[in-house]
C-alpha cells in the first residue's frame, strides 16, 4: 500500500516537470526534435559527423554540431574520423581536414572569418562541407547549417558562401563592476565578478555560444561611464579568466578605459594625453594587460561626455586622447573606439550638432587603429531618429556605428519591439554624399570610403534574469544586432522569421502572424511615444514613461520641453536654416531636404521643424489631429498584438506563452498611459479639440504629471 502511495506520487511529480523546461534560457538554440516525416531530408543529409577537433575552436564547433544534431535529428548521430556513407558533414579548414584541402572551394573568397557550406562528394559519398580559412570561420559555419535545419530550409544542393561585412561586431555591456546594469532590465550583471576568477560560471559558455552563434567577435565587459578598478590586477585576473572562456568561440574580450586613470591608480597629477608621465603610465598598462590577455581586443572610450574625464579637460582633442592609447595598443595588435557620443558643459544651441561640431575637423587626424564610434542619431537613441549626419561626413576616419539593444528609450523589457527595423531604417538611409546609394550601411561596412576598420557595436540588453534578455522577445534584438552586424545589408523580416522559427515554432499558422507582429512593433512604439519625429519626451533619468512637461532641468538639453518646443503656434525643433541649423550638417542633397518643410519625410518632420498645429499633412488632416490619430493608433496596434497572440495558446509551450502574454498585457496599459499622458499635455497647450471619434485621456494632465518612478530599473 505504502508502494502504491509512493508510485502514485512519484508518477505525479513526474508528471509535473515539462520534458525541457522552456523558460527561454536556450535561446535560439533550442535544438528540439524537428518532425521526421514533414523534414525527411533531415534523416536523408544528415548521418554522420566527421570529426575534426584538434584545436579548442574546432572541437566547440564539433561539440555544438553534436548536440544540435542530435536533438534536431531526434537521435545521435555517430563521430567518425571519414565518411562511411552518404549523409557526412565534414567541417574544418584546409589544415585541419585533408578532405577539405582536397576540394576546391574557393575560400579565398570568404576572407579570414567567412565560410563556404557545400553539397559535395568526399570519398564518393554524398557529404555536407562546413569549410573556413580559420576556426572562428568554421564555428560560423556550423551554426549557419545549423539555422538551416533549425528553420527546415533544404538540405541539399547546397551552395552558401558568407563573409562579414564589417570586421569589429562587437557588444557594449554597460555593467559596473558592483553587478549593476546601467540601461539594463533583465537583472544584474552576467559577469559575476566577485567570484571570478575561479568560478566560470557555465552562462559565460552559453553567452560565447550565442554569440558567436551570429558572428559577434568582441564583448566589451564593462560600462562606457568606467571605473578604473576594471584596470586594477585584480580584475584583469578576472577580465582573463572570461577572455579564455570567450577565446574557444572566437569572442575576443575588450575592456572601457577611464581617462583619468593614471591619475586614480597610478598617483599621477595629470591625465593629460601629452604628458610623458601620463603615456609611459598607459604603455606600461596596457603591456600588463597585455600578460594577461595575450588576445585583448582594445579599449572603448567615453570621454568629455555627461562627466566623464577626457582630453578636452587638458585643452586637448578627442584625437589626442584616442591616438595616445592607439600608439600603445598597436604594438599588440589592439584597438581604439572612441565615441563620438559627447555634448559639452556649455548649453548649446542645439545638441544635435555637436558631435559632428567636435569631430569633424580631426576627419584624417586619428592613428589607424582607432575607430570613432557612433550612435545611429544624433540625439541619443530614440525610437525613430533620422541617421547621424556623422555618417558621410569623416571620409578618412573609420566610423563604427553603435546600436542600443537595450530598450532604455523603447519601453524597457516588458514591451514587445523588434529593433530590427530600426537597424535596418538607419542603415538604409542614404546619405547621398556620393550620389544616390550612398547608404549608412556602405559606410559603415566600409565601401564609400574605403575604411581598412570597420565595425558594429550595440549596448547589450543581457543581464541575469533566467530568458537572458528580460523577456522572450527581446533576445530577438541580440539575435538581430549579431545578423546586422555580420551584414548591414540584411533584411530585418527575413531575420526575424529565422530568430523566430528557432527560438519558437515553424508552424506556419504561428510563424505568420507573430512575424507581422514583430515587424509592426517598433513603429507601434513610436506612435505611442513620439511620433512625426518628436523626441526625448520620456521622464527624467529613468527614462520610464512619458515627461513631455518636464522644463525645469538644470540643464535646457536635459528637459523634454526643449526638444518639442510646443506652443500656442505649433510643436518641433526648428533645425532648417532659420532654426538651429544642423540640417547644414548633412551632405547638400540631404541637406535640401531635411530643410525644407515640404520635402521633410512625415515621420521626421518635428524633428526638423517647428510646425503650426493646423499644417496640413498629407492625409488632408491638420498636424494636430495627426498627432493625435499616431498616438490612438500606436495603442490600438498594442491591442491587436495581444490579440494575435492570445491566439497562438497552444501553438507554443505554455510557459513562454503566458510570459508573453502578461508583457503584452503591461505593454498595452503603458502604450495608452504613452498616449493618454501626451495628449492631455499637448492639447493643454494647443488648445483644440480632438478629432472626431476619439477617446479623450483617462485622467487629467496632473494626474500624469503626479506619477513618480523612484526604484525604475537600469538608471545610471
Ligand atoms: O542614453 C544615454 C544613457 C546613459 C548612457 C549614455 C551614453 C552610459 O541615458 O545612461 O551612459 O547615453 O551613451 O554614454
Amino acid at each position: 500500500m505504502k508502494h502504491r502511495l509512493l508510485l502514485v506520487c512519484l508518477a505525479a511529480f513526474a508528471l509535473s516537470i515539462p520534458a525541457a523546461a522552456e523558460d527561454g534560457y536556450d535561446l535560439w538554440l533550442r535544438y528540439r526534435a524537428a518532425d521526421a516525416a514533414a523534414y525527411p531530408e533531415l534523416a536523408a543529409t544528415v548521418r554522420e559527423l566527421v570529426g575534426g577537433g584538434g584545436t579548442p575552436t574546432l572541437a566547440a564547433a564539433e561539440r555544438e554540431l553534436s548536440r544540435g544534431l542530435n536533438g534536431l535529428g531526434g537521435a545521435d548521430v555517430p563521430l567518425v574520423a571519414a565518411p562511411t556513407r552518404d549523409g557526412a558533414i565534414v567541417f574544418g579548414t584546409p589544415r585541419s581536414s585533408a578532405a577539405i584541402a582536397a576540394l576546391t572551394l574557393d575560400l579565398g573568397r570568404v576572407g579570414p572569418e567567412g565560410y563556404v557550406i557545400r553539397s559535395t562528394a568526399v570519398n564518393g559519398r554524398a557529404t555536407t562541407v562546413i569549410a573556413a580559412n580559420s576556426d572562428a570561420g568554421v564555428l560560423y559555419g556550423a551554426f549557419h547549417f545549423l539555422r538551416l535545419i533549425q528553420t527546415r530550409a533544404p538540405l541539399r544542393a547546397l551552395d552558401i558562401v558568407s563573409r562579414p561585412r564589417t570586421k569589429i561586431r562587437v557588444l557594449n555591456h554597460w555593467d559596473n563592476l558592483d553587478g549593476h546594469v546601467e540601461r539594463g532590465y533583465a537583472g544584474q550583471s552576467i559577469w559575476d565578478w566577485h567570484k571570478l576568477p575561479l568560478w566560470l560560471d557555465p552562462r559565460y559558455t552559453d553567452y560565447a555560444r550565442a554569440c558567436a552563434s551570429v558572428g559577434i567577435n568582441g564583448s566589451v565587459l564593462t560600462n562606457v561611464n568606467a571605473n578604473a578598478t576594471s584596470l586594477t590586477p585584480a580584475y584583469l585576473e578576472k577580465a582573463a579568466a572570461l577572455a579564455g572562456v570567450m577565446r574557444t568561440y572566437g569572442v575576443r574580450v575588450y575592456l572601457t578605459a577611464r581617462f583619468s586613470a593614471p591619475m586614480e591608480l597610478g598617483g599621477l597629477k595629470t591625465a593629460d594625453p601629452l604628458d610623458p608621465a601620463v603615456r609611459t603610465w598607459w604603455k606600461a598598462k596596457v603591456d600588463e594587460i597585455y600578460r594577461y590577455i595575450p588576445d585583448f581586443g582594445g579599449f572603448l572610450v567615453k570621454a568629455n561626455s555627461e562627466g566623464q574625464p577626457g582630453p578636452q579637460d587638458y585643452k586637448r582633442t578627442h584625437a589626442d586622447g584616442a591616438n595616445m592609447l592607439a600608439e600603445v595598443l598597436a604594438p599588440h595588435g589592439g584597438i581604439v573606439m572612441w565615441r563620438a557620443f559627447v555634448y559639452s558643459n556649455e548649453t548649446p544651441t542645439d545638441r544635435a550638432k555637436q558631435a559632428y561640431d567636435e569631430f569633424v575637423p580631426l576627419d584624417g587626424k586619428f592613428a589607424d587603429n582607432v575607430l570613432v564610434q557612433v550612435k545611429n542619431g544624433a540625439i541619443d537613441f530614440q525610437p525613430r531618429e533620422p541617421f547621424h549626419p556623422l555618417f558621410g561626413a569623416m571620409p578618412k576616419t573609420p566610423l563604427m556605428m553603435e546600436f542600443q539593444i537595450t530598450k532604455e528609450y523603447l519601453g524597457f523589457a516588458t514591451h514587445l519591439t523588434y529593433l530590427g527595423p530600426l537597424f535596418e531604417e538607419a542603415l538604409e538611409s542614404d546619405t547621398l554624399v556620393k550620389g544616390k546609394g550612398s547608404t549608412v550601411a556602405k559606410i559603415v561596412d566600409g565601401e564609400l570610403h574605403g575604411y581598412k576598420l570597420t565595425g558594429m557595436a550595440g549596448v547589450a540588453n543581457i543581464g541575469a534574469d533566467r530568458n537572458w534578455s528580460g523577456s522572450q522577445f527581446d533576445q530577438a534584438n541580440w539575435y538581430a544586432f549579431g545578423r546586422f552586424a555580420w551584414d548591414p545589408g540584411a533584411d530585418s523580416r527575413a531575420i526575424a522569421q529565422d530568430w523566430l522559427r528557432m527560438t519558437f515554432s515553424n508552424d506556419a499558422r504561428f510563424v505568420q502572424p507573430v512575424l507581422a507582429m514583430m515587424m509592426g512593433s517598433r513603429e507601434a512604439v513610436v506612435d505611442y511615444m513620439t511620433p512625426l519625429g518628436l523626441h526625448h519626451l520620456m521622464d527624467t533619468g529613468h527614462h520610464y514613461g512619458p515627461g513631455p512637461w518636464v522644463g525645469n532641468l538644470s540643464r535646457a538639453d536635459w528637459n523634454p520641453t526643449y526638444y518639442h518646443r510646443s506652443d500656442a503656434n505649433g510643436i518641433g525643433f526648428e533645425r532648417g536654416p532659420k532654426g538651429s541649423g544642423a540640417t547644414s550638417q548633412y551632405s547638400p542633397q540631404a541637406a535640401a531636404r531635411f530643410s525644407d518643410l515640404k520635402k521633410t519625410p512625415e515621420n521626421l518632420l518635428l524633428w526638423f521643424h517647428h510646425v503650426p498645429w493646423d499644417h496640413r499633412m498629407s492625409s488632408g488632416r491638420t498636424l494636430w489631429d495627426e498627432l493625435v490619430l499616431h498616438y490612438t493608433h500606436g495603442v490600438e496596434v498594442v491591442s491587436q498584438m495581444r490579440v494575435s497572440w492570445a491566439a497562438q495558446q497552444g501553438r507554443v509551450d505554455a510557459e513562454r506563452f503566458a510570459q508573453v502574454a502578461a508583457f503584452l498585457a503591461i505593454q498595452e496599459q503603458e502604450a495608452r498611459w504613452w498616449r493618454d499622458a501626451c495628449i492631455a499635455y499637448f492639447q493643454s497647450i494647443s488648445r483644440r479639440p480632438l478629432p472626431a471619434g476619439v477617446a479623450a485621456p483617462a485622467q487629467p494632465l496632473e494626474y500624469y504629471q503626479s506619477l513618480k518612478f523612484p526604484y525604475a530599473p537600469g538608471h545610471g
